[in-house]
């Protein structure tokens, strides 16, 4: 076979794992899932439902093996509820979920469509049944964010995705408390020119942490004639000061292939929200939206992602 590259992520055989004739209710997709794995080694995604209105919400999907026998809510487990919190006017979506053992909750950070465009929203949960939030923690046009699990040096961290258009870069901001956010730093900026993360870039599924760093996966939105080209890339921060950047791949690692990935909705999309970590500390299972339709899994080792950004970052 001819234009052979590393094939690091792997996608699975019965992709795509969740659609919308597996929903218990009527929607029009399913995507952009958030992913954590319970006490009990259940796997549990937070999937962005969006409705026949065009407005999301988020549904839980449990499943054992985190592959299939997915056993979903029967209603919404979460809706926007913009009588309370204005910010969610036209809906939730994007969730990335991150459990802080220091608080014993699972933390959920997510866009909020607000009158003048998307902000951070901040939910922290117990049991994924009842949700405490926050409100808004970011105003528009901000998103892409998670938190990192501990806190940096006494602060809580979370990486989240300001635009000043036309460009749009990933910074990192500290709190004290979830609420009140500052020190906000510039983490890594989107190439220009021809890059496949020119101009626009963010977080994918919350940062990774490893011996060697922070490791994230990131998106890069390539625009052109034909529009936009959603790709994702590897990037390696410091682990006590993480907007310094180690390393930074060359060339993406992930990009629509399969027909669910590059027709659908947004056709030509691969946007993960959220990865578990198998029993064997190195099995990455990455849940991703496929062309803002429906959720595909891809599994990657995370000593080769590691060792693929050690011989391809950037000099
Ligand atoms: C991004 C986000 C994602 C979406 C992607 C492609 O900006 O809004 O929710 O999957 O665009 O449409």
């Amino acid at each position: 076979m001819n234009n052979q590259y590393a094939e690091l992520f792997k996608r699975n055989k019965l992709n795509p794992i969740l659609s919308a004739n597996n929903w218990p209710y009527p929607i029009n997709s399913v995507f952009n899932a958030g992913a954590t794995l319970l006490k009990d080694g259940t796997t549990l995604l937070l999937c962005r439902v969006e409705e026949r209105s065009g407005i999301s919400h988020f549904c839980v999907a449990r499943s054992a093996n985190g592959v299939d026998g997915w056993i979903i809510d029967k209603k919404p487990t979460l809706r926007p509820e913009a009588d309370k919190f204005p910010e969610e006017l036209w809906g939730i979506e994007d969730p990335r979920i991150t459990y802080v053992p220091e608080l014993k909750k699972y933390v959920v950070v997510y866009t909020a469509y607000t009158r003048d465009g998307p902000g951070v929203a901040l939910a922290q949960t117990e049991d994924f049944k009842t949700f405490e939030r926050f409100g808004i923690i970011m105003p528009p046009d901000d998103k892409d964010a998670a938190l990192l699990p501990r806190r940096i040096n006494g602060s809580w961290a979370m990486i989240h995705r300001p635009v000043s258009a036309p460009r749009a870069h990933m910074w990192i901001s500290y709190s004290p408390d979830l609420k009140n956010w500052g020190e906000h730093t510039l983490m890594m900026n989107a190439r220009k020119g021809a890059w496949w993360d020119a101009n626009k870039i963010g977080l994918s599924p919350p940062p990774i942490e490893t011996p060697e760093g922070w490791l994230l996966i990131y998106h890069g939105v390539k625009l052109s004639c034909g529009g936009c080209i959603y790709r994702l890339g590897l990037a390696l921060f410091d682990l006590e000061k993480p907007e310094i950047c180690l390393k930074r791949g060359r060339e993406w690692i992930f990009a629509p292939e399969e027909p669910y990935e590059l027709n659908g909705d947004v056709g030509n999309v691969v946007f993960p929200c959220g990865y578990t970590l198998a029993k064997d500390g190195d099995t990455l299972n990455i849940y991703y939206g496929a062309a803002d339709t429906c959720i595909g899994l891809a599994t990657a080792s995370l000593r080769e992602l590691l060792d693929w950004l050690d011989k391809n970052c950037e000099e």
